[in-house]
């Protein structure tokens, strides 16, 4: 508010607001900057987490804990600018979990919706909505909204991805639901790769189905495939100048994002590669598939290797480069932010 006001208009003013307390009530003028700021403050921080310090940890607390007993066995990647929040970004969850050979993580449901990111392990299986795959390193896999699901790991080494989901979209608009299951696995229903077939090969079913409501029904789009379409659309391009060669995940029913909360999109860079400055209203979460660089964000700079997940705040600057052949996997709530109305951006000048 205006600071030219004198000492006794000020005391006015605030025996006014102690007398607005009360009946909880409160001055909007006090606070209107706040809530209506010129642009977007992400109270999120840049950071990256790395792999070799996630490691350690992980397995150590596989030691301690079993995937049964957990549930889920995870390490939360909190931001350090959001303790205890169990956020990431200002609306994305994410967090590295661990199944250990012969375990199960049980069959539960959310109303949140997951994505996983394989980091380590070519045995690891989920099973989602009655039908299972397996799960190899580079794999994006989802779990869509309220659809049962559970883990499972069938080989002699540990498996670890990365979880995101939209926990603190559904904690905002305070609609989560969540229950477990009767037993430590759901039934399956459908042989492994019916989804793909029906769904992910270039071809949809006859008659209309709907298999996850707002969710694509591949719920595992394969690094081979991913690696394949970005080597062969890197070939064909001068690069986009901010984007780098970027491929996003698609809903074969309609095209949109694969998620309705999150959107999820990969990106090639070649071996010193840089891309030019831009921000957007979507914090994005960026796990290294393959490949080392640096990531610039909000001002500071990450070197990043293979596995590392880093974070790029809401209208934070952000660019990055490429030391070495990279392939990085995002994820943001921009999805959602774009159903609203919401999502913005602005590329640098090249
Ligand atoms: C969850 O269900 C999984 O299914 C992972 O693997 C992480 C974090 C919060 C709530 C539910 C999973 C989760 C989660």
């Amino acid at each position: 508010m205006d600071a030219s006001i004198t000492p006794e208009q000020a005391a006015e003013r605030e025996e006014f607001y102690g007398r607005l307390t009360p009946g909880h009530m409160a001055p909007l003028w006090e606070v209107l900057k706040d809530l209506v700021p010129p642009e977007p403050k992400s109270k999120a921080a840049p950071h990256c987490w790395h792999y070799k310090d996630i490691r350690p940890l992980l397995l150590e607390s596989g030691a301690l804990v079993t995937a049964e007993e957990a549930e889920r066995r995870v390490l939360i990647l909190e931001n350090p600018a959001l303790p205890g929040q169990s956020r990431a970004t200002g609306t994305i969850y994410a967090g590295v979990q661990l199944i250990l050979p012969g375990e199960t993580a049980p069959a539960h449901r959310h109303t949140p919706s997951a994505l996983r990111f394989l980091m380590e392990g070519e045995a690891g299986f989920t099973a989602v909505g009655g039908e299972r795959t397996t799960m190899r390193k580079g794999d994006f896999i989802i779990t869509p909204s309220w659809a049962w699901h559970d883990h499972g790991n069938e080989g002699d080494g540990p498996v670890v991805w990365l979880d995101g989901l939209d926990i603190p979209i559904v904690a905002f608009y305070e609609a989560g639901f969540g229950e477990g299951y009767n037993d430590a696995r759901h039934s399956l229903v459908r042989p492994e790769g019916d989804s793909m077939a029906r769904f992910g090969s270039d071809l949809l079913p006859m008659d209309p189905v709907e298999r996850y409501g707002k969710t694509s029904p591949i719920f595992n789009y394969p690094y081979e495939r991913t690696r394949e379409a970005l080597t062969v659309a890197a070939k064909g391009e001068v690069p986009d100048p901010h984007l780098a060669t970027t491929l996003r995940y698609a809903n074969p029913m309609d095209g949109g994002w694969a998620m309705p909360t999150i959107a999820s999109w990969v990106t090639y860079l070649s071996a010193g590669q840089e891309t030019a400055r831009m921000r957007s209203t979507d914090g994005v979460v960026i796990a290294v598939a393959e490949g080392t660089g640096q990531l610039t964000a909000g001002g500071e700079t990450f070197s990043f290797w293979q596995d590392d997940v880093l974070v790029a705040p809401s209208w934070a600057w952000r660019s990055v480069k490429a030391s070495s052949e990279c392939v990085l996997f995002c994820f943001s709530d921009r999805s959602a932010q774009e159903k609203l109305g919401l999502f913005r951006e602005e590329r640098s000048a090249v």
